[in-house]
């Protein structure tokens, strides 16, 4: 017989989570605003909001923690760390950030100026807030099947590279300090770009002598889908593949809460000396000095150990197969989800789901409030609450797709956890044609809203 699929880790450690009672949720929810994000963790029993910080650290890292260098400059855990990023990334120049939209802020500062135009595939909500924060326009290349959530597209992810020369052909290059390409894409389901996208996205970048960075929180995930998709990978190791995708980038930005499954930190990976001076100047003035940039000594060593763990193949085995086993209970269910299933989480077509509701009453948010109520479930939308108002005209934008994120934290929940969750959004779908009413907005911030908005039942 072929042996089953089994987890690469035992469990060491665990924290009590309480369910709770329907009504209790009802309370809550309507306390909170009918925002997930307003919520206590306690009024929570599964917990899919993010994977950003959540995932639980291996013994290794917290010994790690004891070992940390708490001097001011030129702490040991800087150099550990240092080693660590050029080893697995191959980048000389780093500077530390407390996480990774400092990462963005400190880069930005340098790099982008009002006006600009940034190519990328669907930047992450932060991204897209700090260049358009200093007035600047993301415009997304991302390939149309990413925005179809029946294809079986291996890479969702991919840059359309006609979309993308289009871009660079139409503008002067002085107006484009950068292609930013997000990996795996986040926006598009925690989808993958090939090796070979990326090569093209080099070659073109090349070709207009445009800069090349990567948004890489989700890399080592990105590598493991290279591996077991691309042809030619399949012998390769998880290392290998990494240091081939960084080779292809001048820098990166990294919110080490992902894939370096830490709880804190960031930084920025470059190869040219200059910029990183110039962005020294910017940490040392929003972060840090620049040997710890807002991280503890402690939090650098983890890092150090979390992103040797995080590009072992066994542990991305472990982590992306958790992720499929709750996509194919969803399919088996009949729940539309973005196919095929991304490297950190299950991204539910909200659209598909609630036909009934009308997409100006915030779809996703919608289905997102309902699976609480249904079983004290936290998912995020990433919707047209996520997509803010235009920065011009000031109307909602709304999306390709009104998705529901059921985000996988590392190493925390177990596939008893994932079934839960399943049957709790199954119970939903059975009834979604009785529920044809949305959210309505009663107070939002002006960019970045979907963090603090606060809705109510249309
Ligand atoms: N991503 C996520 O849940 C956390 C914030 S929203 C709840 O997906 C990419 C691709 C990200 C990302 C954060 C950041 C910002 C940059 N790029 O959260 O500042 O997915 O460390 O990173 C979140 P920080």
């Amino acid at each position: 017989m072929q042996l089953p699929f089994a987890e690469s880790y035992k469990i060491k450690m665990v924290e009590t989570i309480r369910k709770s009672r329907r009504e209790e949720r009802e309370k809550w929810i309507s306390a909170a605003g009918y925002n997930l994000f307003n919520l206590k963790s306690e009024q929570v029993f599964i917990d899919l909001l993010t994977d950003s910080g959540t995932g639980a650290m291996s013994d290794r890292q917290w010994s790690e923690m004891m070992l940390g260098d708490e001097s001011y400059a030129g702490a040991s855990s800087f150099y550990k760390l240092k080693n660590a990023i050029k080893d697995i990334t191959g980048f000389e120049y780093f500077l530390p950030t407390h996480q990774g939209r400092a990462a963005e802020n400190v880069l930005f500062s340098v790099l982008i100026k009002e006006g600009d135009l940034i190519p990328g595939n669907a930047h992450f909500d932060t991204t897209k807030g700090h260049i358009e924060y200093r007035k600047a326009f993301a415009v997304d290349c991302t390939i149309d099947e990413a925005y179809d959530t029946t294809i079986e597209h291996p890479y969702k992810g991919n840059v359309d590279v006609e979309k993308l020369e289009k871009v660079l052909r139409e503008n002067p290059p002085s107006r484009i300090p950068m292609i930013l390409i997000t990996l795996t894409c986040n926006t598009s389901g925690g989808q993958p770009v090939s090796m070979e996208n990326l090569k093209q996205v080099r070659s073109l970048a090349d070709k207009y002598g445009i800069r090349v960075f990567f948004d890489s929180a989700r890399f080592a995930e990105n590598a493991y889908f290279i591996k077991t998709r691309e042809e030619g990978y399949r012998n390769k190791t998880i290392r290998e593949i990494v240091h081939e995708m960084f080779s292809l980038a001048d820098g990166m930005t990294m919110s080490s809460k992902k894939d370096a499954i830490v709880n804190m930190g960031g930084f920025i990976g470059l190869r040219d000396e200059e910029t990183f001076r110039k962005a020294s100047v910017f940490n040392i003035l929003f972060e840090g000095y620049i040997t710890y940039g807002g991280m503890a000594g402690r939090d650098m060593n983890a890092l150090a150990q979390g992103l040797y763990e995080g590009t072992e193949y066994d542990y991305l085995e472990t982590r992306v197969k958790q992720v499929e086993y709750l996509g194919n209970r969803l399919i088996e269910f009949g729940i539309p989800i973005q196919r095929p299933v991304g490297g950190h989480a299950v991204f539910v077509d909200a659209g598909r789901f609630l036909t009934g509701v009308p997409r100006e009453e915030f779809v996703a948010q919608t289905l997102a409030v309902q699976l609480y109520l249904e079983g004290g479930v936290r998912g995020v939308e990433i919707g047209a609450l996520l997509a803010d108002r235009d920065p011009v005209t000031r109307r909602n934008r709304f999306p390709k797709l009104e998705l529901l994120r059921l985000t996988i934290p590392r190493r925390v929940y177990t596939n008893n956890h994932m079934d839960y969750v399943a049957v709790s959004l199954a119970n939903v779908f059975e009834r979604r044609t009785h529920i044809t009413r949305g959210m309505r907005l009663i107070k939002e911030a002006p960019i970045m809203r979907h963090f603090t908005v606060e809705l109510m039942p249309a």
